[in-house]
């Protein structure tokens, strides 16, 4: 506390003239008000993401100081919370992630004013001791028995997740076919939809199934839920409880992300979303490193869409981050994104809705442009900044961060070399 109230008043000079320059502005109400909702934001962290990911070509370690328990990975997240006050959750991927002792996990989670967001199955690897292959599929495969594996594991983090307190299930499935011929599209899909249908049955009724999709990778001819037509069927299909996860990275290049979530917005079936950004494919980098103006074009939607339909845009959605890190230190990137997301957020927050609206009707393009591009080509960092400040955090996270030399006392801590589980 000592650190950050130093940290602020050193910066605080200079941030009390950008912030009195927006207050100049722009009007005071809708600043008060946007200012509200990024104090109550908050986004859940991944919990493979705490490590240095790789690729299939390598995987340079050289970050040094990686969680090797899941307390570890609990504790990783409760820094970046206490220097940014928005990243109260964690997700866990089973088993990467073993809870073992779920009351000492849930304890030091609670200590960090932790709470455990979507837990994620995973039966797109084969683990040690796995009695069959998901080598041509898990809820999709054409033996029952492999299925039932499949089924079986998700109900069992289900389990898991309701003994730490989770409230969602989050399934995503590599399965797929590789080559033409190899898989029947219409019963891989009816498997897939039986199989859905047999875990979201031993779901809680407090819970959500969020069914996320990807077009491709690591199937590279078709994917059984390839996008957010087969997830959106499928979730119809199971019922009220069953929602579609966008991953920003999942969609063939040039999607319209922003229009698919305001449908599945309009239709109750987002569940939320794993932000990430990408260039190519399923990139996983810094949320808004490479196309900001399409993470604001998503905002826009959910401010529009949230609003009209009555939602708390704090509690209503999943918001998660998906990420992997090659060549950050992945604490630094986790604080990156959520600075990405918050400004992309207050950008859409300060939009003028009713200007916006009334060019729509007059089908007047240049000025609806000219009013998203006002906000987006504002620097509402000051706002954000002044959220986090009122919040009890850092003006700058990751300046504090390097000014308290986290990564260095993590190294002390937990040595040069350690490994952290995960993509
Ligand atoms: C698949 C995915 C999915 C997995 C995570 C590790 O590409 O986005 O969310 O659970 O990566
Ligand atoms: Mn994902
Ligand atoms: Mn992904």
């Amino acid at each position: 506390n000592i650190q950050i109230q130093s940290h602020n008043d050193k910066l605080s000079s200079s941030h009390h003239r950008k912030f009195s320059a927006l207050k100049e502005d722009w009007s005071s109400t809708l600043i008060d008000q946007t200012l509200q909702k990024l104090i109550d934001f908050q986004i859940a962290i991944p919990s493979w993401a705490l490590g240095t990911g790789g690729t299939r070509f390598g995987r340079f370690a050289i970050t040094g100081g990686e969680p090797r328990t899941l307390a570890e990975k609990i504790a990783d997240v409760g820094l970046l919370h206490r220097l940014n006050a928005a990243s109260d959750a964690i997700s866990l991927h089973i088993p990467w992630d073993v809870p073992e002792d779920i009351n000492e996990i849930k304890k030091s989670a609670e200590g960090y004013g932790l709470a455990f967001d979507a837990v994620n199955s995973n039966t797109f690897q084969d683990q040690p001791d796995a009695l069959l292959s998901y080598k041509f599929g898990s809820l999709q495969h054409v033996d029952k028995a492999v299925r039932n594996q499949a089924i079986a594991h998700n109900i069992e983090v289900i389990k898991q997740g309701q003994a730490l307190g989770s409230k969602a299930l989050t399934v995503w499935l590599a399965d797929g076919s590789c080559f033409p011929g190899q898989l029947n599209f219409r019963n891989a899909f009816q498997n897939t939809l039986d199989s859905l249908q047999q875990i979201y049955a031993a779901l809680p009724s407090d819970w959500k199934l969020y069914v996320e999709y990807k077009a491709f990778e690591p199937n590279f001819y078709s994917t059984t839920i390839g996008d957010w037509g087969q997830s959106l069927l499928l979730a119809n299909k199971l019922g009220d409880q069953a929602k579609t996860l966008v991953d920003l990275g999942h969609h063939l290049p040039n999607a319209n992300i922003e229009q698919i979530v305001s449908l599945l917005l309009m239709e109750g079936k987002l569940a939320g979303f794993h932000f990430n950004d990408s260039k190519y494919g399923d990139d996983d980098l810094t949320a808004g490193s490479i196309k900001p103006y399409q993470l604001f074009l998503i905002f826009n939607e959910l401010v529009e869409g949230m609003d009209a339909a009555g939602m708390n845009h704090a509690k209503n959605l999943g918001w998660m981050i998906d990420a992997s890190h090659n060549v950050k230190d992945p604490l630094e990137d986790l604080l990156q994104s959520v600075e990405g997301i918050m400004i992309a957020y207050a950008q859409a927050l300060m939009i003028d809705r009713a200007a916006l609206t009334q060019a729509q009707q007059n089908n007047d393009v240049a000025l609806a442009q000219e009013v998203l591009q006002h906000t987006f080509r504002t620097d509402f960092r000051p706002l954000v900044a002044e959220a986090r400040q009122r919040a009890g955090a850092a003006l700058s996270p990751i300046h504090l961060y390097r000014e308290l030399k986290c990564r260095e006392q993590l190294i002390m801590e937990r040595g040069k070399t350690t490994t952290a589980t995960g993509l």
